[in-house]
């Protein structure tokens, strides 16, 4: 493929994945709507369709709970239960969506007010999209305030994640800790069967033991009936991920921005965010390895791992800079930034937890790289996110739209035809 025909393929990709109100992230692995992804598909399709970017972004946020969480998945009642797992009868949470689709009850990293910012952006003074942000303005609120209110551990600033699922990034390093903790008695009694095996090669994959942590939490979580204050205080994983916050840091400085294209008020969510960004550099920040890190809060401990969620807050143009000169400096040596290395890897090259093929533990997602371009921009460092914006759309040219990349060799791994690579991809055109 060639870059004359990025828009063509990108555009084959997501119509194949349309799935009437939204983008499936790939028709083999995951054949429902996940929320991060549907956020960044939404922006893909703002270019080629703004009507199908709006719907996309709106059912995602139809699967929301009466208590303001909006779960990762939203399943669809057309597709075999069995297809994905784990599917709705492990999460039995089939009555807490507004519009009654069976859902999961975890979260995914909030970039739905920072996707919808982006898309009336491209759409430009269209009334149809002021009408759109009018409606789904309070909605992006009570996410908001769902995060804050019921996922702050008590005594801390950040919001937490309680699956490493929750960051988007399932396996990368950080999670190795405070998961190693989880008890996987839960999943062993269960006796199930992986199905993400059927589509993608193993060695590419989490491990057998981090999946039975993975369903041992799920399960934790449902046993309670999805109470957060349970699993703050309880569960041995509840940790503050620089990703997941620098994005909620991010949408609230876009909901700054929509609150007044709306007529509402913009001052709570500019202190919402200077009080993340400022408790982001304050407890994530770790001055001798150049870049942010998790916070383990049950071992109330910084988790010591270099990955590229520790470059997030570049997203944010309140944080300080001799912090971003580090970052950059840390990109730069260890990620390759501003090099002609194929990609970011989501570890660093010379890390000792580096796998180039495994998933979050060495591959290039465009995601990311694309997180990073528009954090390279908030800094004013326009020609690191050139290079990066051409690196991504090359990876994406020569390899195709897979899901994750080989960050050596460029090779594409994963699911092929994968909608956020398609969409990020027209993005950056
Ligand atoms: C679990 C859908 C999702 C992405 C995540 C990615 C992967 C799921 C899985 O696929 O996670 O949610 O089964 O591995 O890690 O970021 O949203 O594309």
């Amino acid at each position: 493929m060639d870059i004359k025909n990025l828009t063509r393929v990108a555009k084959a990709v997501l119509s194949a994945n349309w799935e009437s109100s939204y983008t499936v992230p790939s028709r083999t692995l995951y054949p429902h709507q996940w929320s991060w992804d549907s956020a960044f598909n939404a922006i893909g399709w703002a270019h080629l369709d703004p009507d199908a970017a709006r719907t996309e972004l709106e059912t995602g946020l139809g699967a929301q709970w009466d208590d303001g969480r909006i779960p990762h998945i939203a399943f669809n009642p057309e597709v075999d239960p069995d297809a994905y797992f784990p599917g709705p009868a492990l999460w039995s949470a089939y009555d807490r969506a507004r519009d009654g689709r069976a859902t999961s009850g975890i979260v995914q990293p909030p970039v739905h007010a920072a996707a919808a910012l982006r898309i009336s952006e491209i759409t430009g003074p269209d009334p149809r999209t002021l009408a759109w942000l009018e409606r789904i303005y309070p909605q992006l609120c009570t996410w908001h305030d769902y995060l804050r209110d019921n996922r702050t551990a008590p005594g801390r600033e950040l919001v937490s994640i309680l699956h490493p699922w929750e960051s988007g990034m399932d396996n990368s390093p950080l999670w190795d800790v405070p998961l190693a903790r989880v008890d996987t008695g839960l999943a062993r009694a269960l006796d199930y069967q992986r199905r993400d095996l059927d589509n993608a090669d193993s060695a590419d994959r989490p491990t057998d033991d981090d999946y039975d942590r993975y369903i041992s939490l799920v399960l934790d979580y449902r046993h309670g009936y999805y109470d957060d204050a349970l699993m703050l205080k309880a569960s041995e994983f509840v940790v503050e991920c620089p990703l997941f916050n620098s994005a909620l840091a991010w949408s609230e400085l876009a909901l700054a921005q929509i609150a007044e294209l709306v007529g509402a008020e913009r001052r709570p969510h500019l202190i919402a965010a200077a009080q993340l960004t400022a408790a982001i550099a304050e407890t994530l920040f770790d001055a001798e390895l150049g870049i942010c890190v998790g916070y383990d809060v049950r071992a109330q401990q910084q988790i010591p791992a270099v990955t590229t969620a520790g470059l997030a807050p570049l997203l944010l143009r309140g944080i300080d800079r001799p912090i971003v000169e580090t970052l950059l400096a840390t990109a730069r040596g260890r990620f390759g930034l501003g090099t002609t290395a194929p990609g970011l890897p989501s570890t660093p090259y010379d890390d000792e937890s580096f796998d180039a093929n495994r998933y979050w533990r060495g591959p290039t997602w465009v995601s990311i790289n694309w997180l990073l371009i528009q954090g390279l921009a908030v800094q004013g460092e326009t020609m690191l996110a050139e290079s990066l914006r051409q690196t991504t759309l090359r990876l994406a040219v020569d390899a195709g739209m897979y899901e994750y990349f080989n960050p050596v060799s460029g090779e594409g791994r994963g699911s092929a035809s994968f909608s956020w690579t398609a969409a990020l991809a027209l993005d950056l055109r």
